[in-house]
């Protein structure tokens, strides 16, 4: 099996209102990989998680030397992510989500499959493991579950959650598909289809990893779900289109 480079990740933290959970960002976080950086992409807080960053960027200087904190000059959490990966020097890109609601103690788990050559793409999945109390709202989790089995098809394979915050790739899968269908990505909100997309266009050999989803512990959510959700279709449309496109002009092309 072809051997994925494993010798450095960098994982994207964005983070919006988030002040109280980055300190223990920094105390949670595992060194999985010898080369490793975190990147931080705050954006249009209203309390004091610019701050906060600052603050334990220098507290935490001798065990996280690699961390790059970066303020979106646009909007939404997509815009972030956008940006994080465009400061990233890792081979493997890792997204996690500042509200701690995916473990970072997770990780791990998620950078195994690319240590032994098994995936290419990973992502987790909240909806296998029982969470916490309060984690999910019912209409998110109906959404979560009907969302799932529209990308089945897409995936050719059983999978159980789409929009966990975490997902793991190449960042050399995630430029050329962006490079090749960058209005996918344009349209996304939240990044969760765009970044998805990259596994059935790439190819990737895929792994789902079951999480402990857990509930916020400090405040609200930034996501206004109604709008986002009507957003997601357009994009998984988007998505679904480009994946036809493509499979007909591969069926197109002469055998050698
Ligand atoms: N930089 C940045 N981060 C964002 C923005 N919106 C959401 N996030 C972050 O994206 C992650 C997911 O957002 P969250 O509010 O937890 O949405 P939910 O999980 O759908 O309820 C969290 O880490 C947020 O701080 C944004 O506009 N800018
Ligand atoms: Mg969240």
């Amino acid at each position: 099996m072809q051997q994925t480079c494993t010798e450095s990740a960098s994982v994207i933290i964005p983070a919006r209102n988030e002040e109280g959970h980055i300190e223990r960002i920094f105390q949670e976080m595992p060194h999985f990989c010898e080369q490793m950086e975190l990147i931080f992409v705050e954006g249009n807080s209203v309390d004091n998680t610019w701050k906060e960053l600052q603050r334990c960027v220098r507290s935490h200087a001798e065990d996280w030397p690699h961390v790059t904190l970066l303020q979106q000059k646009g909007h939404g959490k997509a815009d972030a992510v956008w940006e994080g990966i465009a400061h990233a020097t890792g081979e493997i890109i890792f997204i996690l989500d500042a509200d701690l609601t995916v473990p970072p103690a997770s990780l791990p788990e998620f950078f195994a499959p690319f240590a032994d050559g098994s995936a290419t793409f990973a992502f987790g999945s909240r909806l296998v493991h029982p969470m916490e109390r309060g984690a999910m709202r019912f209409w998110n989790f109906f959404a979560n579950k009907l969302f799932a089995l529209a990308w089945r098809p897409l995936f050719r394979r059983r999978i159980t959650d789409t929009l966990c915050g975490t997902k793991v790739f190449l960042r050399r899968d995630y430029e050329r598909t962006r490079e090749e269908h960058p209005h996918i990505f344009t349209a996304d909100p939240f990044g969760d289809f765009a970044l998805f997309f990259i596994a059935p266009y790439c190819r990737c050999r895929v792994k789902e990893v079951p999480i402990h989803y857990r509930a916020r512990q400090y405040g609200t959510t930034n996501i206004a779900r109604w709008r986002g959700g009507v957003q997601l279709l357009r994009v998984y449309f988007l998505c679904l289109l480009a994946l036809l496109k493509t499979s007909t002009c591969s069926n197109k092309r002469p055998t050698p």
